[in-house]
């Protein structure tokens, strides 16, 4: 989900991914309330994005999905955006894979 201005490249480390879709939603209406208002459906990526790929283009306005195999290697991993500015503003964001059989 991109809240800012313009486009972030996004990458996941250790992984590679498969973009599901992005679908757009109003930008304006999230800033004033938090509540995402979607302004069309989600729309799968071109041709030319649906390799793996271990970065991605985050669009301004936009959810983008994507969808990984983690198995066996849950537990913690990171996301950041590749512009080196923002890098370096503490844009290294965790999150946890679990294993709901398991974990
Ligand atoms: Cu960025």
């Amino acid at each position: 989900m991109n809240i800012t201005g313009f486009t972030h490249p996004i990458h996941i480390h250790l992984i590679q991914f498969q973009i599901l879709d992005r679908r757009p939603f109003d930008l304006d209406f999230y800033n004033e309330s938090g509540l995402i208002k979607f302004t069309g459906p989600a729309i799968p990526p071109e041709p030319n994005e649906r390799g793996w790929k271990d970065t991605l283009a985050a669009p301004s306005a936009q959810i983008t999905r994507v969808i990984a195999h983690f198995a066996p290697y849950t537990g913690d991993y990171v996301w950041h955006c590749h512009i080196l500015e923002h890098e370096d503003y503490d844009t290294m964001r965790p999150f946890t894979v679990i294993d709901p059989e398991k974990d």
